[in-house]
């Protein structure tokens, strides 16, 4: 049964299921990588397709694991925690969890299936109703940019429409609120940029209330300091197809949805809205990142000079070369595109250049799903297709910090983790590398899969570490040649930056200054790459155990590479001896990898006043239980900030990490903190998630469900090997 394909198109429909069958739901995880959700209505096919434990534990349905014997020390904590860990390891060898948080992404993907026509299953329909509804503010009932944020425009008015279109009433008391919320808010007139463009291609505002994307931007050579090859990957990945859309001003079918959807999100009545008044009409909870006066003025003229004159042939040739690049992106990622906001956008230039019926836009429809992830909650939107490079990387390194990759107990489960990473290792350029101004990648591995196909410096760093530990671990199988691991160091070799850090996808390829034109208001520090801390940090490690197992290989590069990179974190020290973590909250995640580069160079707490004085900041945010607890608002603010609900076991994980690394002299802070994380530790050995762990763009939080695992295992074996004679 299906709700959509535009035949969900008037307010007379049949309601939907209060919620589907939970132990009808499986993940399949092809030898790629690739995980799709699936509800199996067929009792047959159920029998053949027996839900798994890890199944069960997504779905948050009981696993009834006996409860294992107390931990007497760190090391039985570990082995507790990897035997429940060992669980969730799916057949092609890697781990899965959910990864939500944006609340961005699940409307663009519901849009897309709307103004495409593709049909949407009953219980992915019902799933998303469900998710939608339970995390929805509690008091207002709207939704804010991600799952802990204060309701805006952009979460309210987009998941509001997402959810009358797989079916929803606008009469259900929580559609009331929202909308009550949305009101408040000015309406969908004050959306930001990115939502008055999916509410244009539906047709509920129209184009002229969009800011100029103009298509021109990619005929511009590559010497102009601001053309969008210099932008970071993901704003000109999702600036590409938003342009191509603008400048068709293409719209769906008008069906009574629509019609009714004008009369539900605004606050004015629809047939007088002066559209193009509107275009900078925005509300403050939206605008994190106002905008500037020079895109003010660029937006100004574009709108009221240019596009008024602007001759068809440079509308068509610059929506000729705009097309020729989102078709080179889809090909060199086999259609699953950089992220969840450029691949729905992708398909819906596909369905409007290449038609309903076409291989392009089905292959999209195909792929999409790699971003659904189902639990107990309903259906979300993952902010990737999935984190299976990057968690397996950290799982493997969590057993082994623990010294335990030499136990036979765990040897299967670690072969298998190295076997995923081989499957995954990228062994050649993408089709489209020069033209679509793509980083070198060759040996690299990504976040999620191969297929998709983007190396971030770090990704292809902490993958290739656990690669060389288990493969000089006597009795692993060597799975990777040497020339491969050269591949590898070859292309993470490209990614240092001028001033010695290392950003994510590329290096910056203009400075700061660009921020002037970020357009999207809800995001800040997007508009180019940025050095990180906490990228360096992994390139200088694994460079560094890299040479010693290699010592001639590429050396006189890669000496003064790590001098460099150590060189440039040390001038991201702030006073108060912390760093500033842009991918993981925040301080204390920032501050776990600068300790260990700064180790990596031989300099600690006893040596080196920066290493003191980084330890020396954790330190004094350690709370009485001995843990440690940063909230999300650190990372908009820029300061440190308690969570309110206490000490949290991923963050007090990463301090314990950082003053181990730093060699920090004083055991018995830390000897608190280990017991806290063995406190919290949960009889059958897991443990249980609590505040949401990771950030991007400074004001978007995103879940790293499998941290609670990764981390405090690592800590705990870290400890142990350093103080084995600690008990509990
Ligand atoms: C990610 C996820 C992983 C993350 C780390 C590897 C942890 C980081 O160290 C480097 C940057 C990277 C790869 C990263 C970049 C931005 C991503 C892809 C995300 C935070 C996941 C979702 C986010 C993406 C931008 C979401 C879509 C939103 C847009 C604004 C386009």
């Amino acid at each position: 049964k299906t709700v959509n394909g535009n035949t969900n198109t008037s307010t007379k429909k049949t309601r939907l299921p209060e919620r589907t069958d939970l132990s009808r739901w499986r993940m399949r995880d092809d030898d790629d990588g690739c995980q799709t959700w699936h509800y199996l209505d067929d009792d047959a096919e159920a029998k053949k397709w027996p839900q798994t434990l890890a199944d069960k534990y997504f779905l948050g349905l009981p696993l009834d694991l006996p409860a294992l014997p107390a931990p007497e020390t760190p090391l039985d904590a570990v082995r507790n925690g990897l035997t429940f860990f060992e669980h969730l390891q799916l057949p092609p060898g890697n781990w899965a969890c959910e990864y939500g948080g944006p609340m961005f992404l699940l409307p663009g993907i519901v849009i897309a299936w709307y103004v495409t026509k593709t049909p949407i299953s009953e219980a992915y329909a019902t799933e998303i109703k469900n998710y939608l509804f339970a995390r929805a503010h509690p008091e207002d009932g709207g939704w804010g940019l991600h799952i802990e944020g204060d309701s805006s425009v952009l979460g309210t008015v987009l998941n509001y429409v997402a959810l009358r279109i797989v079916g929803v009433d606008a009469e259900e008391p929580q559609m009331q609120k929202a909308r009550a919320t949305l009101h408040r808010l000015g309406g969908a007139t004050n959306s930001p940029h990115w939502a008055k463009v999916w509410l244009s291609l539906l047709g509920v505002t129209q184009w002229d209330i969009v800011n100029p994307i103009p298509t021109e931007l990619w005929l511009l050579p590559d010497w102009v300091p601001f053309a969008p090859w210099r932008w970071w990957i993901h704003i000109r990945m999702v600036f590409l197809p938003m342009s191509y859309m603008y400048s068709k001003r293409w719209s769906c079918d008008e069906t009574p949805l629509i019609r009714e959807l004008r009369a539900e999100v605004f606050v004015q009545d629809w047939a007088r809205i002066n559209w193009h008044a509107h275009r900078n009409s925005i509300a403050p909870i939206d605008n994190y990142h106002p905008k500037s006066w020079v895109l003010n003025s660029a937006n100004w003229l574009l709108a009221n000079v240019w596009n008024p004159l602007r001759p068809n042939f440079v509308m068509n040739m610059s929506e000729q070369w705009v097309s020729r690049l989102i078709e080179m992106e889809d090909e060199n990622t086999d259609y699953a595109d950089l992220a969840p906001v450029n691949n729905p956008m992708n398909m819906v230039c596909c369905y409007i250049r290449d038609g309903p019926g076409a291989v392009s836009v089905d292959r999209h429809r195909e792929r999409l799903h790699e971003f659904l992830w189902m639990k107990n909650e309903g259906l979300l939107c993952n902010g990737t297709n999935g984190v299976q490079c990057w968690d397996t990387a950290f799982a493997i390194q969590s057993v082994m910090d623990a010294g335990l990759e030499t136990d036979e107990r765990w040897r299967p489960m670690l072969t298998k983790a190295l076997a995923f990473l081989e499957s995954q290792q990228i062994r050649e350029e993408v089709p489209h590398k020069v033209a679509s101004y793509r980083q070198q990648r060759k040996g690299a591995w990504t976040f999620s899969n191969k297929t998709q196909g983007y190396a971030v410096s770090d990704c292809v760093s902490e993958a290739l570490k656990s690669v060389i530990l288990l493969q000089k671990t006597p009795g692993y199988p060597q799975l990777i040649e040497d020339q491969r691991i050269f591949d590898a160091i070859d292309t993470l070799l490209t990614f240092q930056s001028p001033s010695g850090g290392c950003a994510s996808y590329e290096p910056p390829r203009a400075g700061e200054w660009m921020e002037t034109l970020n357009a999207a208001e809800v995001f800040g520090c997007i508009m180019v790459e940025y050095d990180y801390p906490e990228c360096t940090t992994a390139v200088v490690t694994a460079l560094s155990l890299f040479r010693k197992h290699w010592p001639e290989y590429r050396a006189d590069e890669i000496a003064p590479f790590i001098q460099r990179s150590v060189g440039w974190i040390k001038t991201k020290q702030r006073p108060d001896g912390s760093w500033y973590g842009s991918w993981g909250i925040c301080f204390t995640y920032a501050t776990m990898f600068a300790l260990e580069s700064l180790y990596s160079v031989g300099e600690t707490y006893a040596n080196s006043a920066p290493s003191k004085n980084g330890c020396d900041f954790l330190i004094a945010h350690q709370r009485a239980d001995g843990g440690w607890s940063e909230s999300y608002k650190a990372c908009e603010r820029m300061e440190y900030v308690e969570h309110p609900s206490g000490s949290l076991v991923v963050q007090t994980a990463w301090a314990v990490i950082g003053l181990l690394k730093a060699e920090y002299p004083d055991i018995e802070p830390i000897r608190r903190a280990i017991r806290f994380l063995a406190a919290r530790q949960q009889p059958n050995g897991e443990w249980l998630q609590e505040a949401i762990e990771g950030v991007f763009n400074k004001s978007c939080m995103i879940s790293y469900p499998n941290y609670k695992f990764m981390f405090p295992m690592k800590a705990l074996g870290m400890y142990y090997r350093k103080h084995p004679e600690e008990k509990l």
